[in-house]
């Protein structure tokens, strides 16, 4: 058959953005849901961030490697309101983000210390946001961000302000990878909305019924 390589398509936008449509292969999309599911209920499990305006943004929240507190805008070894030890990133996965960024992109390699998995029910989503934060050295560094999307399409929005209406809007489906480096670090994104029954029905099939999405970010701060 065909190797990623090969079958993968790689778009090159703005300074630092690459994409690849197609990278993750059906028995690794597969492997990285069912890995997702493994903490189930135990420690460091999906929680659901809470916003102090009440708004529900059905999206669940993983963090694996160290943990990353939406509240507190900060790292650290475990997250604050129960004490649980963020799991290890699997190499598998760490290996996957890193073929897809030298196979497609120009930026430098990097080795992840954290991996946010997001999950977004059918209703999820996410507002326009840029990932800045003061503690982050990735940023001076030139280091990427690696996305990688698995499960039902979604419609994800990028531009240089808040405002939706200039963002621009392209469809992330199971098996693409973002890149995003260079100045493209500091764009503005975000979800709009996530389309119901629209993942690979393979997919489906394997990993259960559960509809939605999967969102893995790699980074190294
Ligand atoms: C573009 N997640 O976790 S991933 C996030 O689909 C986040 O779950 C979205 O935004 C999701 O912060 C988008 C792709 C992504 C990640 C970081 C970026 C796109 C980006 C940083 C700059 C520009
Ligand atoms: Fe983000």
């Amino acid at each position: 058959g065909e190797s990623p390589t090969e079958a993968a398509s790689v778009q090159h936008r703005d300074s630092g953005w690459f994409s690849l449509r197609g990278f993750v292969k059906p028995e690794d999309q597969i492997g990285m849901v069912s890995m997702c599911r493994q903490p189930g209920k135990g420690p460091g499990d999906f929680t659901e961030p809470s916003l102090k305006n009440g708004a529900k943004l059905n999206l669940w929240m993983m963090s694996l490697g160290k943990n990353w507190d939406p509240t507190a805008r900060s790292y650290g070894p475990t997250r604050p309101f129960d004490g649980a030890q963020a799991p290890t990133i699997p190499d598998a996965f760490k290996m996957i983000a890193q073929t897809a960024n030298s196979t497609a992109s120009e930026s430098p390699q990097i080795n992840p210390d954290i991996c946010i998995v997001n999950y977004y029910t059918n209703s999820g989503k996410l507002g326009l946001h840029q990932d800045k934060d003061e503690s982050e050295s990735s940023l001076t560094k030139g280091l990427p961000f690696i996305s990688i999307s698995i499960g039902d399409t979604a419609e994800f929005m990028f531009g240089d302000t808040r405002d939706k209406d200039q963002a621009t809007k392209i469809n992330l489906e199971s098996s693409d990878v973002l890149i995003l480096g260079g100045e493209s670090r500091l764009l503005f994104h975000g979800v709009s909305h996530v389309k119901t029954n629209t993942a690979p029905s393979w997919l489906k099939e394997e990993t259960g019924v559960r509809p939605g999405r999967i969102n893995l970010t790699f980074r190294q701060y």
